[in-house]
């Protein structure tokens, strides 16, 4: 075999450790170029996936050194930011998606929006899939949402916010910030695996530019993390979102609708919200990131929640969290307006710590919301 010249043969990757089936490997900075997400994956999750050689590889985690993470902006506010930006000190936010996904116009999502704000959510939500479509036009549905926004804003004297969805072809995707912007809003939400991580570079920087904040969806992600044996893990996908600079991230539920074990969504929120603090090691692969000046993501819990299950969320994840109901929100009984009240309810009983049973005594929208999602018999 031709021996490889020092130069190249010097920055060669090496395995360091070997353990049952885990193995970890150092590569020398200089195979990389600093701040292209893009050039590190075809680096280290590219071909070796689809080698004879291998059955299955799972890329479980990876550590940034400070020249990589330098060359990164991170999160524009980050948990600290966004809570001062939006006037919340301790309790965990509120989003809402209107239900169903897709197909509203955008009068009747405009509307679902003044209700589910003026109940008391803090962020309305697009859903993934909802983009520019004929029957809820982007730009009319920005224009309306954040009129209506400015209004509820001053009648319940409570900051309100909008996750809105860009997600288009990159030009594209930056005239519509462009007008959240010029429309006053704070917030885009990118689905980052969907639109790729150039592309969400590309948002980072403008959104620096213009002092924006991103919510990131992971839509498709299952695709690759779901499987044990072979793809990535979500703990790998969190770090590049972290590094690149969502302010917002979907980490699970454990108990909502979708797949995602309660070690797997705490050692997410721990990775999108410590500093140096080590791992707290569930499982023996997982390498200690210290993120240096990169600010802390919000974890975003999401996914088959409703106001029954908000303690259980709490109690888990604890309060630096966004809680995002859409259909445990919409499906309530009363509507829309008393969904999002049923939501603040029991996330105030919750803070003063007071059982849902109890606070449901004098609250309706949180006792037929027990009452429908089966936690309580109707009298
Ligand atoms: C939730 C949701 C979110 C998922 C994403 C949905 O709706 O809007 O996209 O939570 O998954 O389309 O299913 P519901 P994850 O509140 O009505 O369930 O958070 O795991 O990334
Ligand atoms: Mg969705």
């Amino acid at each position: 075999m031709k021996i490889l010249k020092p130069h190249i043969r010097k920055i060669r990757g090496r395995a360091f450790e070997i353990k049952g089936n885990f193995v970890k490997i150092a590569y020398p900075i200089e195979l990389f170029e600093l701040g292209s997400v893009p050039q590190l994956l075809s680096s280290f999750a590219g071909n070796i996936f689809g080698m004879k050689a291998v059955k299955n590889l799972r890329l479980e985690d990876v550590d940034f050194p400070r020249i990589m993470l330098d060359s990164f902006r991170g999160p524009e506010y980050g948990i600290h930011g966004i809570r001062k930006l939006f006037k919340v000190d301790k309790r965990p936010l509120t989003a809402t998606v209107p239900k169903p996904k897709v197909g509203m116009t955008t009068e009747e999502h405009c509307d679902y929006a003044l209700k589910a704000w003026r109940g008391g959510i803090d962020f309305l939500k697009c859903d993934e899939n909802l983009t520019d479509q004929k029957f809820n036009r982007f730009e009319n549905r920005a224009n309306g949402c954040f009129k209506i926004r400015d209004k509820i804003e001053k009648e319940t004297g409570e900051r309100k916010g909008y996750f809105i969805n860009v997600t288009a072809e990159t030009s594209e995707m930056l005239a519509r910030a462009k007008l959240v912007h010029d429309l006053g809003g704070e917030y885009v939400m990118i689905d980052v695996l969907t639109a790729g991580f150039a592309s969400f570079q590309t948002l980072r920087e403008f959104c620096h530019d213009h002092k924006m904040a991103i919510h990131v969806h992971r839509a498709m992600h299952a695709m690759m993390t779901r499987n044990p044996k072979h793809g990535m893990s979500m703990l790998t996908l969190a770090k590049f979102v972290r590094m690149v600079g969502g302010d917002n991230l979907h980490i699970g539920t454990v108990i909502g609708k979708l797949v995602g074990k309660k070690d797997e969504v705490l050692m997410l929120e721990h990775e999108l919200e410590h500093q140096v603090e080590p791992h707290f090691r569930t499982k023996e692969h997982v390498l200690n990131q210290n993120w240096h000046n990169i600010k802390p993501t919000f974890a975003v819990s999401s996914g088959g929640l409703h106001a029954a299950l908000v303690p259980q969320i709490m109690k888990m994840l604890g309060n630096d969290i966004v809680v995002q109901l859409g259909g445990g929100l919409a499906g309530h009984p009363d509507g829309v307006e008393a969904g999002a009240k049923s939501a603040r309810q029991a996330i105030d009983a919750t803070m003063e710590n007071i059982s849902l049973k109890e606070y449901a005594k004098n609250h309706i929208e949180l006792r037929n919301a027990l009452i429908k999602w089966g936690k309580l018999r109707p009298v």
